[in-house]
């Protein structure tokens, strides 16, 4: 039988999630499952590369996993777990570091775009941050990561890193694709359409969905994001508001953004809002509902955690040995 193909994919506990995460990743963790084996991981030494109430990480995490269930992602199918409880990152992280050029990192935008935001607290975890990520992958030697178009250049250094090691050591490392969507793989803000929708930035709440938000609050979200001039529905750059509603609509309904454009014709924006509005809340209430329900069982949340992370080291565990053998850690028998 010929076996599956392993696909890896975490989010950060930085924050509350929002709608760009689910459209950008999480909706496309759940169609993949049945046909691959997953791993998929809360990414919580990657959230401290951020300052972090303690409190208030320890949460989010677990309301993070009570989401991968909510959105029907099963624990008996796939892995899912935290990052810290697996030591392999850790080790794997500083194995890469020593794998991997600074001028690599210099380019990373993502570095660049965290470090003015932090500009008080730039630290060396917020630039090696790719190469944890990195670790992450190459750990369960996955063959493909769906992810948002943000971190294409993260993926790209991944593989950089996975081709100079085993141009040095032979096959080590599988060496991973990116599975980015067609749309939705980057959400603007609501009232910034310039800028992608984050969940670590909250200065601005009508800027973001979160996929947890009453029906209500989208509503009335939806209906204030800014919008172009002019008064037609149609895709241009020139019109980033209105594009980026239509990615959203289309990105739920599964119609592409030229039937979107037609269904909208001669639509004026108010009513428009009020069907894209619609189409999110539709969407997003069976997850809300699912969610209340698993969020209130936290034994079976730490039950599924521990399992998880189990599962995972044993995994992660194996590449790690091969590595270390590889570059020559003592061996004992
Ligand atoms: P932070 O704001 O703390 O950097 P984030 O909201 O960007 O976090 P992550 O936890 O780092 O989210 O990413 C989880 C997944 O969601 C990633 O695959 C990322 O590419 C995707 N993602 C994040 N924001 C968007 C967005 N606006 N549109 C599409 N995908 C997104
Ligand atoms: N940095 C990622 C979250 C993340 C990730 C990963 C994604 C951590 N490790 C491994 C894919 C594969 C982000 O989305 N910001």
């Amino acid at each position: 039988m010929e076996k599956k193909k392993v696909i890896y994919s975490a989010m950060q506990p930085s924050g509350v999630p929002t709608l760009g995460n689910y459209l950008g990743a999480l909706r496309n963790w759940t169609n993949l499952q049945e046909e691959y084996n997953c791993v998929f991981g809360v990414a919580n030494m990657h959230a401290i590369t951020v300052r972090q109430d303690p409190q208030d990480l320890r949460k989010r995490t677990k309301d993070i996993m009570a989401l991968f269930l909510a959105l029907g992602l099963d624990p008996e199918k796939n892995i899912i777990y935290v990052q810290s409880d697996v030591k392999a990152h850790a080790e794997i992280a500083w194995i890469l570091n020593c794998f991997t050029y600074m001028g690599e990192l210099n380019r990373m935008t993502q570095f660049k775009d965290k470090s003015q935001k932090h500009s008080d607290n730039i630290n060396a975890g917020l630039y090696t941050y790719p190469v944890l990520m990195a670790g992450d992958i190459l750990l369960y030697q996955s063959d493909l990561v769906p992810v948002g178009a943000d971190q294409k250049q993260h993926l790209e250094i991944c593989r950089d890193i996975a081709g100079r090691f085993n141009g040095v050591y032979g096959d080590v490392f599988k060496i991973p694709e990116p599975y980015i969507p067609k749309v939705g793989a980057r959400i603007m803000g609501l009232q910034n359409p310039e800028k992608k929708m984050s969940k670590s930035e909250s200065e601005n709440q009508n800027n973001i969905i979160y996929i947890f938000e009453e029906p209500n609050v989208i509503r009335n979200k939806i209906k204030r994001a800014v919008t172009d001039s002019g008064s037609e529905v149609y895709y241009s750059e020139d019109k980033p508001g209105i594009s980026n509603l239509l990615n959203i609509y289309s990105s739920v309904t599964g119609k592409s953004i030229e039937e979107a454009v037609k269904e909208f014709s001669g639509v004026g924006y108010g009513e428009f809002k009020l069907a894209v509005a619609d189409a999110v809340v539709d969407t997003l209430a069976p997850i809300q509902q699912r969610y209340k329900e698993y969020s209130s069982d936290k034994a079976y949340i730490e039950k599924v955690m521990k399992e998880g992370a189990e599962k995972a080291s044993y995994i992660a565990e194996k590449t790690l040995n091969k590595v270390k053998k590889k570059i020559g850690y003592p061996i004992y028998k």
